[in-house]
């Protein structure tokens, strides 16, 4: 691949709606827009998922800036290669920085595809043409904003209700919710708000038959997780535990959890997540893919990676606009009654709204090869 140019775009979007966690609020989202372009006028696009405080993980939009600039593009401007696998291997001399690790390597997945005239889907070895989606919600003012809310997405037939629970809003949050969805598949995420210490109160959630229990306890551990596992029924699913390969082989080795949620972001890019998906399918582990509140761009790489065969439960991919007003792809991503249709089109399959990419757009850099 003769790559000529690497733009990083800055943008910023506003969310529909703010999203809560049990870290923090998100409204506005600022992140990077990797296009790379290559001899023959290809362009492959990226997007970098890290938020702008680090709270979800250590990266923030100002770090993914710096690592980009000043280590990960050098570094593809100094040595030979060929194809987006090895990317992952050259990044390897620098330590962590996944989400923009993840970014660069996901502009150069693209743009091989569209050289190769094949899908992004395909170039990674995806199969499904259809995806299952479910919705996460944010944690919601009151208990009657996030019913209607859920009755919304249950109305549009999204597969799965994802909800937040922190201390203070769980028990009796997940006993109101399940007594109006008797049969609903509903899961929580608690975004690492609890110790050991409240084991008897996560105990409580086995009476409410939950798909999974998203990252209970602490984003670095894997040690407590396997103790809590052997605790409760509610099948442990772990998000920012899981940053690597090694990561989730010793999790699974451990009996931390019986679910992956795997975010391209968090483990360094598409590589590294098929590699983990290949893992979890030979050991009987659950997978699906999360999602870090993605534009277009990023939105459409989960697309391509939710299409791997093993990827068996619905994944936080939503809509377009469940997000956003107006997205940076044409067509926006569209939800069929829980379904997203993978594209088959060169590459990611959506066209960059260039009129959309420039309204938001606040700085723009390029690195010459
Ligand atoms: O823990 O999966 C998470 C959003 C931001 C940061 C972390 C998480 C989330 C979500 C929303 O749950 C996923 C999405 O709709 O993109
Ligand atoms: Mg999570």
């Amino acid at each position: 691949i003769n790559v000529k140019t690497i733009h990083l775009h800055k943008l910023k979007m506003r969310l529909n709606h703010p999203f809560t966690t049990s870290f923090g609020t998100v409204q506005d989202k600022e992140f990077f827009i990797i296009e790379a372009v290559d001899d023959k006028a290809n362009h492959g696009y990226g997007e970098s998922v890290a938020f702008s405080t680090p709270w979800y993980t250590e990266e923030t939009v100002m770090t993914t800036e710096h690592i980009m600039e000043d280590f990960l593009i050098p570094i593809l401007q100094q040595n030979s290669w060929n194809h987006p696998k090895e990317i992952h291997q050259l990044f390897s001399s620098i330590k962590q920085n996944n989400m923009a690790k993840a970014a660069i390597e996901g502009a150069i997945w693209d743009l091989y595809a569209k050289r190769e005239n094949i899908s992004l889907s395909q170039a990674i070895g995806g199969t499904k043409s259809e995806i299952d989606v479910g919705i996460s919600l944010g944690i919601q003012p009151t208990t009657e904003e996030l019913l209607k809310k859920i009755n919304h997405y249950v109305q549009a037939g999204y597969k799965r209700v994802k909800l937040k629970i922190k201390p203070g809003q769980d028990i009796d949050l997940i006993r109101e919710v399940r007594s109006h969805y008797p049969n609903l598949p509903i899961m929580a995420d608690a975004n690492s708000a609890y110790t050991l210490k409240d084991i008897d109160l996560l105990k409580q959630l086995d009476a409410f038959d939950l798909m999974m229990i998203e990252q209970p306890l602490g984003s670095d551990d894997i040690v407590d997780h396997a103790k809590l596992q052997k605790a409760i029924n509610t099948p442990i699913c772990l998000d920012e535990s899981i940053t690597s390969y090694d990561d989730a082989r010793w999790a699974i080795e451990l009996g931390s959890c019986k679910v992956i949620n795997i975010k391209t972001g968090r483990v360094g890019g598409l590589t590294e997540a098929k590699r983990i998906h290949d893992l979890c399918v030979e050991n009987n582990v659950d997978i699906w893919c999360g999602g870090m509140l993605e534009a277009g761009v990023g939105r459409a790489h989960n697309i391509a990676l939710s299409s791997l065969a093993g990827f068996n439960l619905p994944g936080d991919t939503a809509g377009s606009s469940h997000y956003w007003k107006e997205d940076i792809i044409k067509p926006e991503v569209i939800v069929d009654n829980g379904v997203i249709h993978v594209p088959d089109g060169p590459g990611i399959g959506y066209d960059i709204n260039h009129e959309k990419l420039e309204q938001f757009m606040m700085a723009s850099k390029e690195f010459h090869f």
